[in-house]
């Protein structure tokens, strides 16, 4: 099963669309999915359409009554497809602006059948790339992405910040059980919990792919919601307390994510099959 997380916030204008991207797709590829939309305190139709959808698509909704920012908004999604999916299931995480192109899910479920745990749709990858985002969004990314790979190296990754990732949901149960309600910590902070992700997910040596994704920025029908200055902030924020990762709680996440890893991988650092994501029932 793939379960899809859409994080939406007055997404009216690229949800009907998107569904049925993710549908053609994901059909005609036959594969059984469900569609997560996490309504974060619409303003507009968005609550009404997802409602509306169900009735032709595989369609599960969490709503926010109020806003709580996109943090808040991935955890919920994250601990709904962590409860209700399979170990051996993969949740795919994308924008629901309708720049995310859903035919991507194909390519990172093929990394994750070869043995990968996450695969993030990269602009920086080759065949990657990005149409419609300007020179100052451009320029701040990649800044923001460079930074992030000096201070957290992680091989063959270039892209931190994306929002179009896939997981296998045991990578996600495990992290959860591990990490408990911090895995997604700082919340308030505009886009950074996407990256504090990733973060975590390198301490249970998780193993990453990237894939090269365009980014189709000039597909967006609404505003961004992205507030840049509180996200560049957050990044400060989120070296400051991950470079090492401190204290009796730091000490304890390491271990428990070492010990994870040793389940989950053997000696050559291949996945160990099927046990992945057994044991933390
Ligand atoms: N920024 C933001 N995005 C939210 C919030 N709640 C949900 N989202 C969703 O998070 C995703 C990322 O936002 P988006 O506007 O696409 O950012 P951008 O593409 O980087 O400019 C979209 O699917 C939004 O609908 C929120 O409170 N703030
Ligand atoms: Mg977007």
């Amino acid at each position: 099963m793939i379960w899809v997380m859409l994080p939406a916030f007055n997404e009216e204008l690229a949800l009907p669309p998107l569904l049925e991207r993710i549908d053609s797709v994901l059909a005609s590829a036959q594969l059984p999915y469900r569609v997560v939309v996490v309504n974060d305190g619409s303003s507009d139709d968005t609550a009404r359409l997802a409602d509306e959808l169900k009735q032709r698509y595989p369609v599960d909704t969490i709503t926010h009554r109020y806003n709580r920012g996109l943090g808040e908004t991935a955890r919920d999604g994250f601990e709904y497809v962590a409860d209700h999916g399979s170990p051996e299931d993969i949740v795919v995480r994308m924008d629901c602006d309708d720049t995310h192109d859903p035919s991507y899910i194909l390519a990172m479920k093929e990394k994750i059948d070869a043995g990968y745990e996450a695969v993030i749709a990269s602009r920086y990858a080759p065949g990657g790339g990005q149409v419609g985002v300007d020179w100052y969004r451009r320029t701040l990314s990649r800044g923001a992405n460079l930074l992030m790979k000096v201070v957290f190296p992680m091989k063959d990754i270039w892209e931190y910040t994306s929002g179009f990732r896939g997981y296998r949901v045991s990578l996600i149960q495990d992290a959860l059980a591990i990490y408990g309600n911090k895995f997604i910590d700082l919340k308030g902070l505009g886009f950074t919990g996407t990256v504090e992700k990733i973060i975590k997910l390198k301490m249970m040596k998780a193993r990453v792919a990237e894939i090269g994704f365009v980014l189709r920025y000039d597909r967006k029908p609404s505003d961004s919601k992205v507030a840049t200055s509180i996200t560049t902030m957050g990044y400060f924020v989120l070296i400051a307390k991950y470079i090492r990762p401190w204290g009796a709680e730091g000490k304890r996440w390491q271990e428990a994510a070492a010990e994870r890893a040793k389940r989950v991988y053997a000696d050559d650092g291949t996945l160990r099959e099927p046990a992945a994501g057994a044991g933390n029932d």
